[in-house]
């Protein structure tokens, strides 16, 4: 039933709706926001074009954050556009089980000839978290059909984010989001994180010191035994706690002691997929070669919703055996290949290539890094990390109220430098599309830099 008000009030203009601020807010639960205190002062955005977005209230706000890390191409690409223009009105849906159309398997072929060679598998998922929870089910899986159905094990790391689901959560390593929701996965254990301002603060690109704490995995075993084990998951590097870089060596020990007992190692690449750190995935930039990469956001340049596993050849061939007319795995999504995601992704990847952003984001890296190590010294900032197109600035907490520091740079840049950045605590985390230019960098920092300035 509509009440009164809402039944008398003219139709209005989808597009009016979309560029103006709503006239009630109360019905929408915000994820992860202080719904409360954004209702009183929202920041709304109308559009978006290549590096800025506009707001409601008409402002040019140029983007640090490529969106929620996912336009890696910037925004309302045309190309990307008119595929999901046309994908619209051709095949707006296909059901996902037992059927298909054509597109999901174009894209998957050329995601794996950009995948490192051994992962040559594509499950398709709508979601970061949803990959997560996918990925961790394949291990579990993979082990069973393999007659080692006793490692049910599974091994994350502190501070990691793997997104929301029971899976991800339970693997993930961030109070906030496990505290609420009980008991979570049985059978989880997790490594230290690799975050040491005290060894490493200020370091430019990897951190020197830290690679023994993949030695931790080490004593999980000889705890738990590797017989019990199936896998182990972590972000190559660490987005959503506030960028955290894993010291030079680090993964490439993770990968040899995986491998020496048997235990599958997934790559978070959530975040650092698709071109982040200067190659299309952080394993190929760090020359280390996981068994499964978890990925969205980036995949479709955020356009539409998509998440992707990748799996080794050795994990998908485990699966093909069995009666032919046997389901090899009991998962899968409603929208699994959706095809406006994949005609999304479709385009995406025309970009990356026509416009070679992965080379990009590898070049810009070092004026990024001689840029944002430019504001050390400024008020309260205490380490800055970065590396390709990633960076944080982690500002001193202060001492009455941790997070809100950070939180007040993030809300005046917005609102007084036009720039949107991530606040995550105290730390400030950026990463840009990756058609920025030099120009963008510089305002970008001179903008983060006056609102540090400004915030005591
Ligand atoms: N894994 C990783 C490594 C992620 O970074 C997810 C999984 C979950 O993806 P979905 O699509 O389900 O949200 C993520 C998502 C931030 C921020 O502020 C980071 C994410 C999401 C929202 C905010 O850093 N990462
Ligand atoms: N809940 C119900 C009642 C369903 O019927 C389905 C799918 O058919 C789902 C949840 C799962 O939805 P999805 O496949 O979009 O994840």
């Amino acid at each position: 039933m509509s009440s009164p008000d809402t039944a008398s009030a003219a139709p209005r203009d989808p597009a009016t709706l979309a560029t103006s601020a709503p006239e009630r807010t109360d019905a929408y639960w915000m994820p992860f926001t202080a719904n409360r205190q954004f209702k009183a002062e929202p920041r709304l955005l109308a559009s978006a074009e290549g590096m800025y977005y506009r707001s409601v209230d008409g402002r040019e706000i140029l983007d640090g954050t490529a969106g929620l890390w996912c336009c890696n191409a910037g925004h309302a690409r045309p190309q990307i556009v008119a595929a999901i223009q046309r994908q619209a009105a051709t095949l707006d849906f296909a059901p996902s089980f037992q059927m298909g159309h054509p597109l999901p398997f174009v894209l998957a072929e050329r995601l794996a000839a950009l995948a490192p060679a051994p992962l040559q598998h594509v499950f398709y998922t709508n979601s970061g978290s949803e990959s997560v929870d996918t990925a961790l089910k394949i291990a579990l899986a993979y082990h069973r059909v393999r007659g080692e159905g006793q490692r049910t094990r599974l091994i994350g790391r502190e501070k990691g984010y793997h997104g929301v689901g029971f899976g991800g959560i339970s693997v993930g390593g961030l109070a906030n989001n496990r505290k609420f929701f009980g008991a979570l996965l049985p059978g989880v254990d997790h490594l230290p994180h690799t975050l040491d301002l005290r060894r490493n603060a200020f370091s430019r690109g990897l951190p020197k010191h830290g690679a023994e704490l993949a030695d931790e995995l080490e004593r999980l075993v000889a705890l738990h035994d590797a017989s019990t084990i199936a896998a182990v998951i972590v972000e190559p590097i660490a987005g959503s706690a506030g960028v955290i870089l894993p010291p030079e060596g680090y993964l490439q020990r993770l990968r040899e002691i995986c491998t020496k007992h048997g235990i599958l190692l997934i790559f978070d690449e959530v975040i650092t997929g698709f071109g982040r750190v200067g190659d299309c995935f952080a394993a190929q930039r760090f020359g280390v070669v996981p068994d499964m990469i978890t990925t969205a956001k980036g995949l479709s340049n955020g356009a539409a919703p998509m998440g992707a596993v990748f799996v080794s050849q050795a994990i998908h061939e485990a699966f093909m055996n069995g009666p032919e007319g046997a389901i090899e795995l009991f998962h899968g999504y409603t929208y699994s290949g959706h095809p406006l995601a994949c005609a999304a992704a479709l385009a995406t990847l025309d970009v990356y290539a026509e416009e070679n952003l992965f080379a990009a984001a590898h070049e810009l890296g070092d004026y990024w890094e001689e840029r944002i190590h430019a504001l050390q010294g400024l008020p309260n900032v205490i380490d800055i990390r970065n590396y390709g197109l990633v960076g944080a600035v982690e500002l001193a907490a202060r001492p009455d109220a941790p997070g809100s520091r950070g939180y007040e740079v993030f809300k005046r840049a917005f609102h007084e430098q036009n720039l949107m950045v991530r606040c995550t605590g105290d730390t400030i985390a950026l990463s840009p599309p990756l058609i920025l230019n030099r120009e963008h960098i510089d305002r970008i920092f001179d903008r983060l830099g006056a609102t540090i300035r400004a915030t005591a």
